[in-house]
C-alpha cells in the first residue's frame, strides 16, 4: 500500500523545504518507501474532511491503508518502526535514537518556533526587542549544549538515525539567522544531513511543487 502524505499546495517558504512535510519526505526516501503527495490549500486544511485526518487543520498527514496519522514526529516514528534504516536494531541504541527524536521536537524546536512566532506576530509590541533578545538567547543556550554533545562526531549517537533526521530539519529552521554559524560543528552536521542522497531527493520533490506552481501562474 503506497502511503499518501499531505503538503502545502502553495508553501509560504517558496520551496526552501522548511514546512514539515520535508522531514516526512526525507524519512520515506531514507527507507526507500515510495509515496504519493496530496497537495492542500490553506482553505482545504481547515475543512472537516482534512480535520478528520488532522485535528488542528495542518500538514503533514500520513495515510496508509486504514491508518491515518498526524504530527511529523509520530509519522516518522511509524515509518522508522516499519522499515530498516532509521533506527538501530540494538534495543538500547534504538531507545537513545528515539530520545534524540524527542529532544529535537521537544527541547530544541520549541524556542525556535517561539522566536519565529514573536518575529511574525509581535513586532509591533513595545516589548518586542527585549523579548526577542531573550528568546534568541534561549536558542543559543540550546545550540551550545547540542554542540558540546555532538563534539566532532558525525551524528548524535553512532550511525545516522531518525533522531538526526529530525534534529537536522529543526536546525535548518535557523537558515539565515546567523546563529548556527557560531557553532561550526552544528553547521557541518546540518550540511552532512543535507548531503545525503535521500535528503536531496526529498528536497527536489518539494521544490518541484513550488516551481511547478510558478510555471502554472
Ligand atoms: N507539530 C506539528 C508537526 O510536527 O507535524 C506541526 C505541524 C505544523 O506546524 N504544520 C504547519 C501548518 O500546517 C506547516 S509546517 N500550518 C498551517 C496552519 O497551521 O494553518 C510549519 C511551517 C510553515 C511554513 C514555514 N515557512 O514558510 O518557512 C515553515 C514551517
Amino acid at each position: 500500500m503506497t502511503p499518501v502524505i499531505t503538503a502545502f499546495e502553495d508553501s509560504p517558504d517558496r520551496g526552501e523545504g522548511q514546512a514539515r512535510d520535508m522531514r516526512v519526505r526525507w524519512a520515506l526516501e531514507e527507507v526507500g518507501q515510495p509515496y504519493d503527495v496530496r497537495l492542500v490549500s490553506f482553505e482545504e486544511m481547515k475543512q472537516p474532511a482534512h480535520r478528520a485526518l488532522h485535528p488542528f487543520g495542518q500538514i503533514p498527514t500520513y495515510q496508509e491503508g486504514d491508518l491515518a496519522l498526524f504530527e511529523s514526529g509520530a509519522i516518522i516514528l511509524h515509518i522508522a518502526g516499519r522499515h530498516v534504516g532509521l533506527l538501530p536494531d540494538d534495543p538500547n541504541a534504538r531507545a537513545r535514537a528515539i530520545a534524540w527524536m524527542f529532544a529535537a521536537l521537544n527541547t530544541v524546536e520549541p524556542p525556535i518556533v517561539e522566536c519565529e512566532a514573536a518575529m511574525i506576530l509581535e513586532s509591533d509590541k513595545s516589548w518586542h526587542e527585549e523579548r526577542l533578545a531573550m528568546l534568541e538567547e534561549r536558542i543559543r543556550v540550546r545550540l551550545g549544549q547540542l554542540s558540546t554533545r555532538l563534539g566532532d562526531a558525525d551524528w548524535l549517537d553512532g550511525a545516522f538515525s531518525a533522531g538526526d533526521l529530525l534534529m537536522v530539519t529543526v536546525l535548518r529552521r535557523l537558515d539565515g539567522w546567523d546563529m548556527l554559524e557560531k557553532f561550526p560543528n552544528l553547521s557541518a552536521y546540518v550540511a552532512r544531513g543535507e548531503a545525503r542522497p535521500a535528503y536531496k531527493r526529498a528536497f527536489a520533490d518539494q521544490l518541484a511543487v513550488f516551481t511547478g506552481r510558478l510555471l502554472a501562474d
